[in-house]
């Protein structure tokens, strides 16, 4: 069976990872240094669900994978040593890069910020591609990018390479990238490099170019409370349609920011699941760079604050949409058409449709509906690009 190691193994994505694959029969293994849980303290806010803490995963997790090799560590991949050791007692097929500082708003905030942000994501993958090269060369990365890498051109966003052609020699070149915040840039940066060690080194990788994801169950974790994921809403760690669906549960207004003409592709936590399975069932060749864009459709951030508006209606909840200043420097209303084939070519068909995700995420949060009044001050945006 395949060995997976995943790297953030605690985060709100690397945790419903482990738990699927484990529960798959998968032997999985993982480290993190629990800089998620830190930051969100730090800036005010907490899970909305209730997690359990490192210890008790841990044991949970070597519950789920008895009879296996796994490997649990708490460290930082910014230390080599580490993850080296980490990585020789894994011996892992495929390793999934979750273990970064995932907030653009956080990125913006200063120069300690900022600085932290890139040395925590950028030195973390270099390390990884360098332990790599040193320690399994043969395996596949699965590492994590956003599609905020690219920005919102006003051209046709390729999948993978930038075909172009001029004065009739064809080339194919990586896609230009526009990203709109400090952490975006991390992930540009972490491209070129990965991209450039699977040429020298025939490493091989898949970077994810995903889009948002929401929502907050699957079902590897329903039925067993000590597993659910964390889910945040404050303004730096909370995404765009998690916060909707937090503001609406506790009654506060559904923000839109600026004139809600942004335009970006989402998907929901159990496709984001079920897509990074099927990528690491479907390695590519060795030396392969490989780009997907990992969304279920693109959607319009005002259509989903009314969207998130009438599921809580319907749940008897009264939510009500009240855009308020765009904190951010971002286009409010333009052209966005990327490609997405390369998953469904892989057979990815989603789970379900966006409005039952958003109803059974509000019905999970109404539970929750007290820890996110605690954290009510970290909602409203205060981080100026
Ligand atoms: N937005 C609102 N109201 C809110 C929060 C956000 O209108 O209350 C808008 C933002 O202005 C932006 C869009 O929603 O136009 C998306 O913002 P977001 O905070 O949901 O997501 P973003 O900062 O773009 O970053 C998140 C994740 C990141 C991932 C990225 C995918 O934090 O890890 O890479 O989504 S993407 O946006 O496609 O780059």
């Amino acid at each position: 069976m395949t060995r997976v190691a995943i790297l953030g193994i605690d985060g709100y994505l690397g945790w419903p990872l482990a738990v699927h694959l484990s529960k798959k029969g998968y032997e999985v293994s993982g480290c993190d240094d629990l800089i998620r849980r830190r930051l969100v303290f730090e800036v005010g806010s907490n899970s909305a669900t209730q997690i359990k803490n490192w210890s008790d995963r841990y044991c949970a997790l070597h519950e789920l994978n008895k009879g296996h090799d796994s490997v649990f560590k708490k460290f930082n991949i910014t230390n080599y040593k580490e993850l080296k050791d980490f990585l020789k007692e894994a011996q892992p097929d495929a390793i999934v890069h979750f273990a970064q500082m995932p907030s653009a708003p956080y990125s913006m905030k200063g120069v300690r910020e900022a600085v932290f942000t890139h040395i925590n994501n950028v030195i973390g993958n270099l390390n990884l591609i360098f332990a790599m090269r040193e320690v399994c060369p043969e395996a596949h990365l699965v590492k994590l990018g956003s599609m905020g890498e690219y920005g919102t051109p006003n051209i046709d966003i390729s999948e993978g390479n930038f075909e172009v052609e001029y004065n009739g020699r064809k080339d194919s070149l990586p896609y230009p990238k526009q990203p709109g915040s400090f952490y975006h840039c991390t992930k540009v940066h972490d491209s070129v490099n990965l991209q450039m060690a699977c040429r020298f080194w025939g490493l091989k990788a898949t970077d994810i170019m995903q889009g948002v994801v929401f929502g907050v169950s699957i079902p590897a974790m329903e039925g067993d409370a000590g597993l659910m994921t964390r889910f945040d809403f404050d303004e730096c760690f909370g995404t765009a349609i998690n916060r909707f669906c937090a503001q609406a549960v506790i009654g506060e207004p559904i923000t839109p920011y600026g004139r809600g003409g942004q335009n970006r592709g989402f998907l929901p936590l159990q496709d984001s699941i079920n897509c990074i399975n099927l990528i690491i069932d479907h390695p590519p060749e060795k030396g392969e760079y490989r780009v997907i864009n990992q969304f279920e459709d693109v959607y319009n951030l005002f259509a989903l604050a009314l969207m998130v508006e009438k599921v809580a209606k319907g749940l008897g909840i009264s939510a009500r949409v009240v855009p308020v200043d765009n904190p951010r420097i971002e286009q409010e209303g333009h052209y966005y058409n990327p490609v997405h084939k390369k998953l469904l070519e892989l057979g990815y068909s989603p789970a379900s449709n966006i409005e039952f995700e958003v109803s059974k995420t509000m019905r999970i949060l109404e539970e929750c509906k007290e820890r996110i009044l605690r954290c009510k001050k970290a909602i409203a945006p205060k981080t100026q690009w």
